[in-house]
């Protein structure tokens, strides 16, 4: 049964970015999340239709953030080294950041955006332009043959219906074969309070814990995680076919450590609901006491993430000036739901303003670190994971 246990209310696809003219025909859904007593596993209830999503207009590009390619750079040769795959296959591949690591003429590509499958295309891989479904990997098999290896980032907790993606998987992954993913980790979204990884894009969130569950009745095994920092903290899923490959310690690490924070609890989620409207109250209250004293604010990052925070706070231009993002397709267009202006870094004066808030807080450092002079002028960041903050 599935356990409804927050409601963020409306809000737009976040990432659909927009022009003034499509203010009045924008798409809106409620983003309510649940549990599922079963499977364990988060879910929002109300899906998006994949297509309104990704498309060829979709703008989030990995290319665009240094840190991600040096991400996917290291992940790669990591990958190389312990597991030598001859025939590599990525699922949603955006740009090619992860793919170019490897050869052209044993690698492929699986994207449904059409602007992205293109750019790997050109740069040489094959792209099939089309989601990842068990008809796609069975018509995969036959033109390109099976897998040593399938990587996806943060793609599978995109998709909705999980048993097809994973039987997708075990079709095409040869005896041996490893299945890697990652994606946001639920046990640090509950531990940070970093409930702006919900929107229609996550239709999953996930727990080591519900992947062990859904893994093994789609016929694979977890043999390892890795915890990682990038994207808030996220996890990193070694999967192959069942009784395969051994499993190591981390496994049970994880599921330990989700278990003893609660995972398998209905309460847990409850508090973190209780967490989420706190954090919202304490925002709000902030940036509207910081207008009132006529202090000028402005966020770094049109993330996903922060379009949940703007439309569930609802925070519009009134409290937030401008946001600035290094991504080109966003410039010049609006946040989805509120329509706070999106500019390039370098048309505004940052020293122009008393605040910044870090609509990219997992990459507080880097923006710290680029942003020296406006903390040195006084300059302060405002956050809200793991708490409502002001720091500098
Ligand atoms: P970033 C994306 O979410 C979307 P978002 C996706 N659905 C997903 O699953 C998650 O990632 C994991 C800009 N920027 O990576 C670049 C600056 O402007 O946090 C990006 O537009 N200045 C696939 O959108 C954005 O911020 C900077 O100095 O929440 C960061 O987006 C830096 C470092 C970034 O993902």
């Amino acid at each position: 049964m599935k356990k409804e246990f927050l409601d963020l209310g409306r809000h737009p696809i976040a990432n659909a970015f927009l022009n003034e003219e499509d203010f009045k025909d924008e798409f809106l859904f409620d983003l309510k999340v649940c549990w599922n007593e079963e499977t364990k596993l988060v879910s929002i209830k109300e899906f998006v239709e994949p297509e309104r999503i990704f498309n060829e207009d979709y703008p989030y590009n990995t290319s665009n953030s240094f840190p991600m390619i040096e991400h996917f750079k290291n992940t790669a040769e990591m990958l190389k080294i312990k597991f030598k795959p001859s025939k590599v296959l990525e699922i949603g591949s955006n740009s090619g950041s992860f793919i170019k690591n490897f050869d052209k003429k044993s690698s492929l590509c699986v994207e449904p955006c059409g602007n992205f499958a293109e750019a790997t295309e050109n740069m040489g891989y094959k792209t099939h332009v089309d989601f990842w479904t068990n008809n796609l990997s069975e018509k995969i098999a036959k033109e390109d043959g099976y897998m040593d290896l399938i990587y996806a980032a943060n793609c599978i907790c995109h998709i909705h219906d999980l048993d097809d993606t994973f039987k997708a998987v075990k079709n095409i992954l040869k005896p041996k074969g490893v299945f890697v993913f990652e994606d946001p980790s639920l046990l640090r979204i509950l531990e940070r309070g970093s409930y702006d990884q919900i929107y229609d894009e996550h239709p999953h969130i996930f727990s080591v814990t519900a992947l062990n569950n859904l893994l093994k009745r789609n016929g694979l095994q977890i043999f390892k995680v890795d915890n990682l920092s990038v994207h808030g903290g996220s996890n990193r899923i070694y999967a192959s076919h069942s009784g395969d490959i051994i499993t190591e310690d981390s496994v049970k690490f994880n599921l330990n450590e989700e278990s003893i924070f609660g995972i398998n609890t209905y309460q847990t989620y409850e508090i973190f609901a209780e967490r989420v409207t706190n954090s919202k109250q304490k925002l709000v209250k902030l940036l509207k006491d910081l207008k009132s004293d006529s202090k000028k604010i402005m966020s770094i990052g049109a993330t996903a993430k922060s379009t949940t925070v703007f439309n569930y706070c609802g925070i519009d231009s009134s409290m937030i000036d401008v946001i600035t993002d290094t991504t080109i397709d966003k410039q010049g267009k609006y946040s989805p739901g509120m329509h706070i202006p999106i500019v390039a870094r370098e048309d505004i004066n940052i020293l122009d303003y008393d605040y910044v808030y870090l609509g990219a807080w997992n990459f507080k450092d880097v923006i710290a670190t680029k942003e020296k002079e406006f903390i040195e002028n006084g300059g302060k960041f405002i956050t809200h994971v793991p708490d409502v903050m002001v720091f500098s």
